[in-house]
C-alpha cells in the first residue's frame, strides 16, 4: 500500500515570530507546499499553556497567519487554520492522554526548561502539551512534520503514542508514525546574546533575536551588538566548537546566503567578526524586511486573515471528523 504523504505543523501565536521560526520552520513549510499536501496550524491552545493576554492572543493569532502568508504560504494550496476552531484536537488529546505514559512525559526537556525551578506552579497544560501536539499530528494522520530541532523529542513522543495506540487497539498502521523534517544545516538558531540557548520569543531581551517585523535599523543594531568572539574568524569549523555565538552567526550567514559554511570560512578566515556582522546585517535586511513589511500590510485587513482561517477550518474539520469517527470506533466510544 502506498501511503499518501501529508504534512502537518504548527506555530504558537505567542508574539513576534523570529529568525529561528523562519529558518527552522516557515521556510521549510513553504518549500514543502510545492510537493505535498500541507496543513499548517496556528496552535493557540498550545500558547495558553502559559498565560496569554486575551487581547494580545487574538492579535497574535492573526499576525501568525499574516506571517505564514508573508513568507509565501498560499491558502489555496495549504490548509491554514487555528487549532481551537477544530474541536477534534482536544477530543483526540484526551484519548491520547490515556494512551501516553507519565514516565514518557517526565522525560520531556522542554517542560523542564519552560517550567523552570518552580515546577509545582507550572500549568498542567504545559506538562501534557506534548500529548496535544501528538493529537494535532495524528488527527490528520500526517506523515511528515517540519519542525526545528527543539521539537525533535516531542515528535519522537508522538511516534511512541501512535505506536502504542496501534498496538493497544490492535490496528497495525492505523496511525502512521510521523517523520520529523528538520532543516539539515541550521536546525536550531541560537540567541544572539547566549549561543547556548535557542533564539526564542519568550526570551526577555529583544536583542537576543531578530524579529520578522524588525526594521533595517533594528537588525543592524542587533547584529552589531550580538556576542561573537575576540579572535579572528578561523579557517575550519573545529575551532568553532567552543565558540557558540561565533558559530551561530556564521551558521546564519551560511544558511541565508546559501553558501556552505566551509566556503564562508575559506572566504572570511583571518578577518574580524565585525566584517561578518556587516555582511550578515545586509543579508538579513534584504531577506527579512520585505517579510516584515508584508506582515504589517496584511494586518491592515484583519477580515481577510479571518476569512483565510474560516476556510481553512472548514477544510481541516472535514478531515478531522472523518478520522475521529474511526478513532472513536477503535477505542469503543459510542
Ligand atoms: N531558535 C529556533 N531555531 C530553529 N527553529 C525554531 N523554532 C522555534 N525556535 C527555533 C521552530 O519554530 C516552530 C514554531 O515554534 P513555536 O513558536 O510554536 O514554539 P517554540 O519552539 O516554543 O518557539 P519559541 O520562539 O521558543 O516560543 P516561546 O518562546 O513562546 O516558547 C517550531 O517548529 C520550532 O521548532
Amino acid at each position: 500500500m502506498i501511503k499518501k504523504k501529508l504534512v502537518f505543523s504548527g506555530v504558537q501565536p505567542t508574539g513576534n515570530l523570529h529568525l529561528g521560526n523562519y529558518l527552522g520552520a516557515l521556510k521549510n513549510f513553504v518549500s514543502l507546499q510545492k510537493e505535498m499536501n500541507c496543513i499548517y496550524c496556528v496552535v493557540d491552545l498550545h500558547a495558553i499553556t502559559t498565560f496569554q493576554n486575551p487581547v494580545e492572543l487574538r492579535k497574535n493569532v492573526l499576525e501568525t497567519v499574516a506571517s505564514f502568508i508573508a513568507t509565501g504560504l498560499n491558502p489555496s494550496k495549504s490548509i491554514i487554520f487555528n487549532q481551537s476552531s477544530v474541536s477534534g484536537h482536544t477530543e483526540l488529546a484526551w484519548i491520547l492522554n490515556c494512551v501516553s505514559r507519565i514516565g514518557w512525559l517526565n522525560r520531556m526537556t522542554q517542560f523542564k526548561d519552560k517550567a523552570g525551578s518552580d515546577r509545582e506552579k507550572a500549568s498542567v497544560g504545559l506538562y501534557i502539551y506534548p500529548n496535544l501536539m501528538a493529537a494535532d499530528i495524528l488527527l490528520y494522520k500526517a506523515t511528515h512534520v517540519p519542525v526545528g530541532a527543539d521539537q525533535k523529542q516531542h515528535l519522537e513522543l508522538s511516534r511512541d503514542i501512535a505506536q502504542k495506540f496501534n498496538n493497544d487497539f490492535n490496528c497495525k498502521d492505523f496511525f502512521p508514525l510521523p517523520e520529523p523534517l528538520i532543516p539539515k544545516n541550521i536546525s536550531r538558531v541560537m540567541s544572539l546574546r547566549d549561543g547556548t540557548k535557542k533564539m526564542s520569543k519568550s526570551e526577555e531581551s529583544d536583542y537576543s533575536r531578530i524579529n520578522l517585523k524588525d526594521s533595517a535599523d533594528e537588525i543592524k543594531k542587533k547584529i552589531k551588538k550580538a556576542k561573537s568572539d575576540s579572535d579572528q574568524i578561523p579557517d575550519n569549523h573545529k575551532e568553532l566548537v567552543q565558540k557558540p555565538e561565533a558559530s551561530n552567526l556564521l551558521n546564519i550567514y551560511s544558511e541565508v546566503s546559501k553558501i556552505s559554511l566551509e566556503k564562508v570560512l575559506n572566504e572570511m578566515c583571518g578577518k574580524e567578526y565585525s566584517f561578518l556582522k556587516t555582511k550578515l546585517a545586509e543579508l538579513l535586511i534584504d531577506e527579512i524586511t520585505p517579510v516584515g513589511k508584508e506582515i504589517k500590510k496584511l494586518m491592515e485587513d484583519k477580515s481577510h486573515l479571518e476569512q483565510i482561517l474560516k476556510k481553512g477550518t472548514e477544510k481541516a474539520n472535514i478531515i478531522a471528523e472523518e478520522n475521529l469517527k474511526n478513532i472513536r470506533e477503535k477505542v469503543g466510544l459510542i
